[in-house]
């Protein structure tokens, strides 16, 4: 059986579990940061990031080449290559905010003076602009693996406040217009 490891809150988990939704699996809710998960993930996974997944012999890490694995074990429709590009663009900002994000909780204040933060919120900015127009010509118009990525990144965005949506009024109904998909509403970080 599939084992995939991660967390509940996260949004590049959260992505495989909604594409898992239909496909029989474990999902092992882990503690990364600290104790005997991380001692597992340390013996496992050199990245010491989730999600993880594991299928027999295989362990497979991070979510772009676990995407792969599935679509070739389950004959998927591999991605275009203006999905993968949309896919860089999604996984760029969410770099940005999960850097953002373990800077708060080091207590580390965000100074838009200082290069490193300047520089976060400009790809922030930009990159969710070039989403929002995306999404407006119609890029993100089915449900598959880009528009479950796009949805897991910005309902973690409104999770965790990490960025202000409202000028994004495509962005914000591409959210609500999936919200409560059922494997939107089962895999939800505040549940
Ligand atoms: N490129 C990786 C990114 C995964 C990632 O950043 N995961 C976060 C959770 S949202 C993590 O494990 N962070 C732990 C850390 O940075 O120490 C992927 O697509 O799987």
């Amino acid at each position: 059986m599939l084992k995939l490891y991660g967390s509940t809150t996260s949004p590049y988990v959260r992505r495989i579990r909604m594409l898992l939704a239909n496909v029989e699996h474990d999902f092992v809710n882990m503690q990364i940061f600290a104790g005997k998960d991380r001692d597992y993930l340390m013996s496992k996974n050199p990245t010491l990031k989730v999600p993880m997944l594991e299928d027999g012999e295989d362990i497979i890490y991070d979510s772009r080449v676990i995407f792969r694995y599935l679509v070739e074990k389950y004959s998927l429709p591999a991605l275009t290559w203006q999905q993968e590009n949309l896919l860089t663009v999604i996984d760029s900002i969410n770099d940005s905010l999960v850097q953002l994000l373990l800077l708060q909780r080091s207590d580390i204040e965000s100074d838009d003076d200082k290069l490193y933060f300047k520089l976060q919120d400009e790809r922030v900015s930009h990159a969710f602009s070039h989403l929002n127009n995306a999404v407006e010509q119609g890029a993100f118009n089915h449900w598959e693996y880009p528009e479950i990525c796009l949805f897991c990144l910005l309902d973690w965005t409104a999770f965790r406040q990490l960025h202000e949506l409202a000028s994004y009024p495509a962005l914000l109904e591409f959210l609500s217009q999936h919200k409560s998909r059922i494997e939107a509403s089962s895999t939800d970080p505040r549940e």
